[in-house]
Parts: structure tokens; sequence; C-alpha cells
């Protein structure tokens, strides 16, 4: 143990802490702005400096280790005053305004300049505005990036992509896209984890709000919204709603306050999409010598894009079964459309996403296959339905709960949980024993591949076949997993991959709250645990649909309209 005096406070902590965390221990708060525990510790913006007895230059708190006997100053007028300079410094490259930020009122470097008490500019400010393609789902503003590098080392080091390199040196560094290209000519994967770690503006979604609110002011258009499993699990975070307050059915009023036709939940496609990608799999270990394994789930697209830019030898072992936003645009317009005797085309569907890589999934050219131009006409964030809310002036606390609409407003627990890491697999688990066996197992036996951690295994018995199951999030995980599969350390017989850390809950698109993930998925399980439905197929509006509509999974409507190829 290393004992230190930090601030006056006499403190213990164990060899090798840095001083940060020894402060954080003592119940002190150094403040940082570059700093991303474990990920981005290089002590680039010098706002976490602290006064050491008998050093001549200030340190960084966030990379240097606590020494025996240090008496160590968090706040003393030398450190106030050198972190003013370093973060007036910053602002003099960075454009400040403000006002027109999507970061507004959740930024980091807005927070620390008004706790350090800046309240004039007292450099000249220089900062560069780069030409980026407006179309692309993620958007960069290179005159907000304060140089953290902290895009730079989550792509890399979280999820194994390398998009973002540092350009040029000294005062004109800059943050570029790795290897001289454009955005659009790069292998990103579209995670967004980029945006969610950036501590400013610099980093955002392609903003589609104005086309929603132009189809919901259009008496021409039948607005239909879907809304993502994970997106009830944090649409509050950024309204200042208490998680028991944000309930989806509150979130649904102010939907329909704000004038969507028809809302609807996509737990009722993650429902179809089981009885699908569990019947395509079933289907696949019955004939085992004849098939490749593992099936890799396909409902990240984020997940999609990456195997296809890295491992495009092996996109033939994703299921053929569409996500569940796209069975639900394919489903909209044309069973729906059927239901409502209208034209697929007099149908705007718009779905609500925690994820990024969904903008770009709607509009891939074969994901399309109904008679309408596209199956899901827009999508939009969680961050971006937020800001409808606020644009729309709805007091979303004192608003009455209301239901979804039906029939495509029913989902199950299964559904549920799609949208954290494991969820999709235990939901297809849970209907597949059903479908092998024709009893239901109990709900909670395939709890083993729940939880946070990056790769797990379980091995499931289900009528005398052991079935081998990996669930993984994260893509620096993924290509772990995908290694040890090509290098024949592991066999499975079904993978799940999700992109972001933690599955959807953590999704690109979701508020900007840096540790929430995990509560996000404690409460997808609650739900789950409370839900009259725990498995897909005992949907009601499940069975109706096959009844009425598709047949049977798998049937060549299902196809038609459920499954594709991956090819573009
Ligand atoms: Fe997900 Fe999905 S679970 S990808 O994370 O499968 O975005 O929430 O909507 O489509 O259901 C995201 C979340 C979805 C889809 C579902 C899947
Ligand atoms: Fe999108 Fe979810 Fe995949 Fe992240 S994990 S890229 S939020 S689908």
């Amino acid at each position: 143990m290393v004992r230190l005096t930090i601030d006056g406070i006499a403190v213990e902590v164990q060899e090798g802490t840095k001083i940060l965390d020894a402060a954080a221990q003592a119940g002190i708060k150094i403040p940082t702005l570059c700093f991303l525990k474990d990920i981005n510790e290089i002590g680039a913006c010098r706002v976490c400096v602290v006064e050491v007895e008998g050093c001549d230059q200030l340190v960084a708190a966030c990379n240097n280790v606590v020494e025996e006997g240090m008496v160590i100053h968090t706040n003393s007028p030398k450190v106030r005053e050198t972190r003013r300079v370093n973060v007036e410094l910053i602002l003099s490259q960075h454009d400040c305004r403000c006002a027109t930020c999507v970061r507004s009122g959740n930024c980091e470097l807005q927070t620390i300049s008004n706790d350090l008490g800046i309240i004039d500019l007292p450099y000249n400010q220089k900062f560069k505005k780069k030409p980026w393609n407006k179309d692309f789902p993620l958007i960069r503003d290179s005159s907000k990036c304060i140089k953290c590098m902290r895009c730079v080392q989550v792509c890399e080091n979280v999820q194994n992509t390398r998009i973002w390199e540092v350009g040029n040196t000294g005062s004109r560094t800059d943050v570029v896209v790795s290897l001289n290209r454009k955005i659009e000519e790069s292998d990103c994967a579209l995670c967004g984890q980029c945006i969610t770690h950036c501590p400013v503006g610099a980093l955002r979604e392609r903003d589609d709000v104005d086309k929603v609110f132009d189809a919901l002011a259009d008496p021409e258009k039948i607005t239909v919204v879907q809304v993502a499993p994970a997106v009830r699990a944090a649409w509050g975070e950024s309204l200042g709603l208490e998680r028991e307050a944000a309930t989806v059915k509150r979130l649904v009023a102010a939907l329909r306050k704000m004038g969507f036709n028809y809302i609807f939940d996509t737990t009722f496609s993650a429902d179809l999409t089981i009885m699908e990608e569990g019947s395509e799999f079933v289907e696949k270990l019955k004939n085992k010598e004849n098939n490749k394994f593992p099936m890799f789930t396909s409902c990240c697209p984020g997940w999609v894009r990456y195997m296809k830019s890295h491992y495009p030898d092996m996109v033939d072992l994703l299921s053929t079964s569409k996500s569940p936003q796209q069975m639900f645009g394919a489903i909209t317009k044309s069973y729906y459309a059927e239901l409502l005797d209208v034209s697929p085309d007099k149908i705007y569907s718009i779905s609500i996403m925690p994820c990024i890589a969904k903008k770009h999934e709607c509009d891939i050219p074969t994901i399309n296959d109904t008679e309408a131009d596209k199956d899901v006409d827009v999508v939009i964030t969680t961050r971006e339905v937020d800001r409808m809310i606020r644009a729309e002036h709805i007091d979303v606390a004192n608003l009455e709960e209301e239901e979804f609409d039906m029939p495509l407003g029913v989902g199950t627990g299964a559904g549920v949980i799609f949208g954290a890491t494991g969820g999709v697999m235990e939901a297809a688990l849970r209907s597949a024993y059903y479908l092998v066996t024709g009893e239901n197992p109990d709900p909670d036996a395939f709890k083993e591949v729940r939880g946070m951690d990056g790769w797990k295994e379980s091995q499931i018995e289900i009528n005398g076949t052991v079935v081998k199951t990996a669930v993984t999030s994260g893509l620096k995980n993924t290509d772990k997993l995908i290694q040890a599969i090509r290098n024949g350390e592991v066999e499975y017989d079904f993978v799940e991959v999700m992109a972001c850390p933690g599955g959807c809950s953590g999704g690109g698109g979701q508020p900007i709250h840096l540790g929430q993930t995990s509560n996000r998925v404690d409460n997808l399980y609650k739900l789950d645990k409370e839900a009259n439905l725990r498995f897909s197929h005992e949907n009601p509006s499940i069975v109706k649909v096959y009844e009425d509509y598709l047949g049977a999974p798998m049937s060549e409507k299902a196809h038609k309209l459920l499954h594709t190829d991956h090819e573009s």
C-alpha cells in the first residue's frame, strides 16, 4: 500500500494507483476532459493537472501513479490558473457557438469552462471547418474537435476498426479519416461509438428530424412509427426523467401527441425475427453435415458491415433473416397496408432506433422487398426523438401513459431483451426449444448468456442435441472470437454478435451518458421478467400474421419479405 496526502486528507491506496483514482477514493473529484478510463489515459488536455509538493511542474492526474509520501494539491491557485489557461487555449481552437451545437447542455467542454468560471474568450478563435459528406449517417465537424483522441482510441481499441487517425503535427494536429480516405470510402461500421465517446459536438448522427416533421405535416402521408427495444431503456435520460417515469407507454403518449398515426413496437418484429431465425437454425441443425456452422445473427447492421469489410469470405454464415427493423418495414408496407386498404406508397414508415447503422441499413437496395420504394423510409435515433419531444415542448413528465396501437404493437419479453447483449440468443433459444420439443422451457433457463462480458459461451441440450452458442459484443471482442473460430480453437453452432459494447442498449444513437449501458440492460431484463408473454411464438399478433398472411416461418412469402442474401 502507498500512503499520501491529497488536499490535506491522508489516503492509503494500492501501489500503481493513478492520482485521479486515489483522489476519487478520498472523495475528491479532479476534473478531466480527454480521459476515458482504460481507453484514453494520455493526459493530452492537461485539465486534470495537480500540484505535487517538491515537483516544479504540474502533473496530469489521469496517467501518473501515486508515490509514497506524496503531498498533492488538486485545486491550489496555481492548479486553478493553469487549468483555466489550458481550457482557454482549447477554446481558442474550438467553434464556441454553443447555441447551435447539438451537444449544448451535455458537453464536457462547456461544463468545464463554466466550472472554471471562464466567461470570456481571451484568445482569438482559429478553427477549421473541413468539408464532409452530409449524406453519410455519421457527421464530423472539424471545427468542434478538441483533439482529445477519444474517438481514435475507442475506434481502434474497443472496435478494432481504425477509422480515425492523427494528421499533421504541432498546432496543426488534426483528427482525420485514416489512410487518406473519405468517410464513405472507409470501412466504418457505423456503430457510432465515436459519437457517444466524444466529449463535445465534433461527432454526431445525420439529423433526419426534419424529414419526420415534414411527413407528420403532410396530410397525404400515413405515418407509421416503430420503437426499438433499447430505446425504452434510455429515452428519458436526456429529458431529465427518472427511469421509473420514462416508460415506453409514456413515450407512446408523446409520439401520439406529436401526431404519428400509428405507433407500433419493434419488439413485435423481434418476435417475428425469432420465428424466422429460430426456424432457420433448427432447419440447419437437422441437416448438420451439409451445412456450415456457426450461424451468425444478422440483426445488427454494424456487425454486418464489419463482417462484409473484414471477413467477406464468411458472409454466407450470416442468418438470412432480416433485422427486426427491416422485417417491421416489410410487414408495414405489405400486410398492414392491406389491413388499412391503402397503397404501400401512402405509408411513411419511421423507425426510432438506438443506432446509427440502422440509418444505413434502411437504404441498402436489396433490403427492400415490398412494392413501395423503401420499407423503412427514415430512421431517427433515441437522441433525435428526444430533440423532437423538446422541440414540441411536450411536458413528458406529466403525460398519462398510453398503449401502442394494434396489431403490430404487441411484443413479448423475449423481443424486449433483443436490446441487450445476449438477448437475441436467449430469445431464440426459448423458441428453438419449443420448435424442437413442442414444449416451453423455463423462460429463465438460458440465463447463462446474460451479462456484460464481451465473450460468453454456453452449451444447451435440446432433445438430446447439444447446441454450442457464443455471444459477443464490441467489435474487438468479435474479432477475437472470429480469429479463434478460424484457427479452430473454438467451435460453435450459433453466435450472436452486436457491434456495440453491451448491445443496442449501449448503441451509438443513445443519449450520451457514459456508464449507463448496464443500467439500461438491467431495465430490459426487468421488463422481460414482468412481461405476461415471454416466448416469441406465443405473441398473438405473430400467430395471426402467420395464419392470415405469411403461412408459416420460412414460407415463400416469408422468404420474399423477411429474408435477404446480404449481397449489397
Ligand atoms: Fe436493436 Fe434490433 S435489438 S438491432 O439493438 O435484432 O438498433 O433496440 O431495434 O432491428 O428488435 C437496434 C435495439 C433493434 C433490430 C430489434 C435486433
Ligand atoms: Fe446498432 Fe445495436 Fe448494432 Fe450498435 S449493437 S450497431 S446500436 S444494431
